[in-house]
């Protein structure tokens, strides 16, 4: 009876993604990346003029927060490694490489009367090398390094770190306007402020609630001036595209009661809205609910004003529309429910007031905070097209940990089942225009060391030159990227790694 009812479902509303034999097609056009940032993988912390960094800091000075102690004054050493990285972005085909720039690498104290020529002759290099290849760089402007004479100055939480980062982002504009034309202004917003200020899990480690709302609006403010800048000084010559990158990842309610509807509608506006709103949404802003929360919560709490500074009507309109696409790094989906604990207050946590976890049967990663759970990635995207009308979106990071080894066959089911439902929604018509792999190699995945593996390639830690092979996944992403087809039934069938240079084409070949 069951297994009739199911046929006649299925006949009449077509079966789902992952019973779906049919193959799809990326469109010839849309592009293919992979991703790294600085302190993960560059090393040569204090090489050439380069300055202290908020993650030197932070893990010179609490070694023990770090998993296995392996922090990013080495790293895969791509300092020294770059030749080969391109050559990496080279065997895999892909259109663009997403890499960032380290601030006190360029700007050793941050500042911009002090310029280091040697610190920027690394990214010259890079980016030419990357040229000849016809690879494209996007660069991210900030991804967590903040130099740290400016965090002995508040760093973010300081409202003259806007200006900072716009003179920074002017320079970096200025020399590499020629050759760059997509650029990402600040990565995770929510990474910097709420986990790097408002918790002790990331750099600086402040652990304070009120100085995590400052560095949102600092933040946010930072994005909108330097894409300001770029509108105003370079844009019309250059014609390149700025945008923001977002933690978009799923929330959905547990089970669909009243309460659960709720607590995701919270979970959604504190964790999406704070960031998307502001710049995607016809209003601006910060979201109502937030607003209503932390307003209220601050009141009950003793403060005379709210927790969450406010945004003038001048504020609003400069962030208002300031991205040219929205950079989206999707990982995981989370389960809400209202939260069954009394967190400390005032806390994040506590504002939003909701648990989550994630489904049991979803396939576990390596972090712990990570599940296979690709109909999130649909979900999130439709959830884009009705709340902010269909932004252009790329995808920035999307990844997979494993252990250490070269059969990556977890990794593989990931990207397989991200593409498959990344597919459908561009079918039902979000536009994306291109995806980038997190990560192209083994790095150092913050706190936890290197004990989390997120590359394409695998890094041996151990090995002076940090060697770098092709991990199945690799050739996997190859053969989507030469063919632009996922197949949803596909499964590797040879496990062979092996790479070789095809010379008539003078391109690289993978042997699947
Ligand atoms: C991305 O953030 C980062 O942009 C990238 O640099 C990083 O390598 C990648 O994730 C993979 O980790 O340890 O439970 O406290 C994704 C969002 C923010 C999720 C930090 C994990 C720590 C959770 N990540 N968060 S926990």
């Amino acid at each position: 009876m069951r297994v009739v009812l199911l046929c006649v479902l299925n006949l009449l509303i077509g079966s789902d993604a992952y019973s779906d034999t049919k193959k799809r097609k990326f469109p010839e056009n849309f592009l293919f990346g992979a991703a790294t940032s600085a302190y993960q993988v560059e090393g040569g912390w204090e090489d050439d003029g380069k300055g202290e960094s908020i993650w030197d800091r932070f893990a010179h000075k609490h070694p023990e927060a770090i998993v296995d102690g392996r922090n990013g004054d080495v790293a895969s050493d791509s300092y020294h490694n770059w030749r080969r990285d391109v050559e990496m972005l080279r065997e895999l085909g892909v259109d663009f490489y997403r890499f960032s720039i380290s601030w006190p690498r360029v700007l050793p104290n941050g500042f911009e009367n002090n310029i280091n020529e040697n610190g920027f002759k690394y990214y010259d290099d890079l980016i030419d090398e990357l040229l000849k290849h016809s690879i494209q760089p996007m660069v991210t402007l900030y991804h967590f390094d903040l130099p740290q004479e400016l965090q002995d100055l508040g760093g973010w939480t300081n409202p003259l770190s806007v200006n900072w980062f716009e003179e920074y982002a002017r320079i970096v504009f200025k020399r590499y306007a020629e050759k760059v034309k997509f650029w990402i202004t600040i990565n995770q917003p929510n990474t910097i402020c709420v986990e790097g200020y408002g918790s002790k899990a990331m750099a600086p480690a402040i652990n304070s609630i009120d100085s995590a709302y400052e560095c949102v609006k600092n933040v946010m403010l930072a994005h909108a001036k330097a894409y300001d800048v770029y509108k105003k000084e370079f844009k019309k010559k250059h014609e390149g595209n700025v945008g923001i990158a977002i933690a978009v990842n799923w929330y959905d309610p547990i089970t669909n009661s009243t309460e659960n509807a709720e607590a995701v509608e919270k979970a959604r506006a504190f964790q999406l809205g704070l960031y998307l709103d502001p710049i995607f949404s016809k209003e601006g802003n910060f979201p109502v609910l937030v607003r209503k929360i932390v307003d209220k919560k601050s009141q009950e709490q003793g403060y005379s004003t709210s927790r969450l500074p406010k945004l003038s009507f001048q504020e609003i309109q400069l962030l208002k529309g300031s991205a040219d696409f929205l950079g989206m790094n999707h990982y995981t989906t989370f389960l809400v429910k209202p939260s069954q604990q009394k967190y400390p207050s005032p806390s994040f946590e506590d504002d939003v007031g909701v648990e989550y976890s994630q489904g049991e049967q979803w396939t576990k990663a390596k972090s712990s905070w990570l599940r296979s759970a690709p109909y999130g990635l649909y979900k999130a995207c439709i959830y884009l097209n009705l709340n902010y009308d269909y932004p252009k979106i790329i995808i920035t990071e999307h990844g997979w940990s494993s252990d250490p080894g070269l059969r990556d066959s977890s990794r593989v089911d990931n990207l397989r089942g991200y593409f498959g439902a990344l597919l459908l929604a561009m079918e039902d018509a979000t536009q994306v225009v291109g995806y980038t792999a997190w990560s192209l190699m083994d790095n150092v995945e913050w706190t936890a060391g290197t004990s989390e593996r997120f590359g394409l390639y695998e890094v041996d830690f151990e090995s002076e030159n940090k060697t770098r092979k092709a991990r199945l996944s690799a050739l996997v992403l190859k053969n989507i990227i030469e063919t632009r087809e996922v197949n949803l039934d596909w499964k590797p069938k040879n496990l062979k790694i092996h790479i070789t240079k095809n010379d008539k084409k003078n391109n690289y070949k993978a042997e699947l």
